[in-house]
């Protein structure tokens, strides 16, 4: 990410809406704000002016002017909002960008420029990401804890614990030939550890290795073709999204939509539902055949799965189940079925009538919503990664620790265990930020946040 110089860019959604906001940060930033506008002597707060557009039209404008360092970014910043129209947006830009020095923002900029003045640290950019990016109401708490800096607190604490506990092994290695300094008792090591990993587990809860996304979870719909999976998706999302009809092989490509399970079944938020190619044995042709492979491949990707099968045998030729992955069984086509379905196993559903549509709207929240004891690691997949690798480098420590013993018989496999679990958190508590992660952090933002 190139630094320096005044940066300016759109900070809303593309698009036309009623107002737009351009961001401008940097030493120009006083200049870009009176050059295109009758202020003079901007001083903090918000001004109702006009924006010259090539010094023929005028448009209304709020001008939000902040002093730096007591800014956003710590440097001198101008917010405009005005009318959110995108050729006008792109308009005032193109002006912003003939003013020497001045630049578009890349993705993530400013926010990157308030963590370079220490306006933020790094986890507390994640907060403002996650924030942005927030389904639901979990993720905005934890974007809270973030952004409050009690996250960076808490792991503050692991990595002092840590660095503490390494202190004393390497201690023991260092006097190994004087049987009688005992710096930690080996047990007591172990449940100083064990209480630590707990700690650290509680941190990315029922996320403990499994992949969690920011964004919405994704669902898909597979089964053997002609099951009545795109009839299905239809009936979840309440439009004739996907075609249907009885031919084997009508879908063939993946479909997906938001499901808004938020309505119906409140603290769910919303999921991505993907209709897929049926899985068969062979393929009629090249194109189903390649259909057949994006079906497995977003199967393989996939939170949960939705498996339709209208017989309710479910026959696992495809190895669904052990894909380890959530996964709902549904009765497709119930109506056909004489007498009632058997439901210890499946859902029984029929798309034309949306029988028990609401039932397995349920299960879909059950499987992929309930973050319920999900802690603010789980949120930010860099943390999550960093805490696993320490949960890993513990436990290696632990392994190395025989219960009961008097001292320590292999003291640097420990300390290696526990050095590997230090320098992970040592990534989120800042101690050690390589160029690369700040860039992947910041990478991950929008252009003008
Ligand atoms: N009676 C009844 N017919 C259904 C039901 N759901 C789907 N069908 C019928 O089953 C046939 C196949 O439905 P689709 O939804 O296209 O099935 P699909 O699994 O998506 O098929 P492919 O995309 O070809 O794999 C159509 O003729 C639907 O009208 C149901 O609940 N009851
Ligand atoms: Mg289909």
């Amino acid at each position: 990410m190139p630094t320096g110089g005044t940066i300016a860019a759109i900070g809303s959604p593309p698009g036309q809406s009623t107002r737009s906001i351009i961001r401008i940060s940097g030493p120009d930033a006083r200049t870009c704000a009176e050059s295109f506008t009758d202020l003079t002597n901007l001083a903090r707060g918000i001004h109702t002016t006009r924006i010259r557009l090539n010094n023929q039209h005028s448009i209304p404008c709020q001008l939000i002017w902040f002093d730096g360092p007591r800014s956003y970014t710590g440097e001198d910043v101008a917010e405009l909002l005005v009318v959110g129209n995108p050729v006008i947006l792109e308009r005032i830009l193109d002006q912003l960008f003939q003013i020497p020095g001045v630049r578009r923002a890349e993705p993530g900029e400013f926010s990157a420029r308030a963590y370079l003045n220490d306006r933020l640290t790094l986890a507390q950019a994640e907060g403002v990401a996650l924030r942005i990016a927030a389904v639901g109401d979990q993720a905005l708490d934890a974007a809270a804890k973030l952004l409050d800096g009690s996250q960076g607190e808490r792991c503050n604490q692991w990595a002092e614990q840590l660095a503490m506990l390494l202190a004393l092994v390497e201690s023991g290695v260092d006097f190994t030939d004087q049987d009688d300094v005992i710096p930690i008792a080996p047990d007591d090591l172990r449940a100083k550890l064990t209480t630590l990993n707990d700690q650290l587990i509680a941190e990315i809860g029922s996320a403990a290795g499994s992949v969690i996304h920011t964004t919405q979870p994704e669902v898909v719909i597979c089964g053997m073709p002609n099951a009545g999976k795109s009839s299905l998706f239809n009936a979840l999302l309440g439009v004739q999204r996907a075609v249907v009809s009885d031919l084997a092989g009508t879908t063939r490509d993946a479909i997906s939509e938001t499901l808004d399970l938020e309505h119906d079944i409140p603290g769910s938020g919303s999921i991505q539902l993907t209709d897929l190619a049926g899985l068969a044995d062979s393929a009629i042709d090249a194109i189903d055949q390649s259909a057949q492979e994006i079906a497995r491949t977003r199967i393989t990707s996939a939170d949960a799965l939705i498996w339709c099968d209208p017989s309710g045998h479910f026959n696992d030729q495809e190895g669904l189940a052990a894909l380890g992955k959530p996964i709902i069984r549904v009765r497709t086509k119930a109506d056909l079925v004489a007498g009632s379905a058997d439901e210890r196993n499946s859902i029984s559903v029929c798309a034309l009538d949306g029988h028990r549509i609401g039932v397995l709207k349920r299960s879909i929240a059950d499987a992929v919503c309930d973050r319920t004891g999900m802690g603010v690691g789980a949120f930010v997949p860099r943390h999550r990664r960093a805490i696993n690798q320490a949960i890993v480098g513990i436990d290696q420590a632990m392994h190395w620790i025989e219960p009961g013993a008097r001292a320590l018989s292999n003291p640097e496999l420990v300390a290696s265990g526990l050095r590997d679990a230090l320098d992970a958190l040592g990534e989120l508590t800042g101690q050690i930020t390589p160029d690369d992660v700040i860039g992947r952090v910041f990478a991950t933002f929008c252009v003008g946040k």
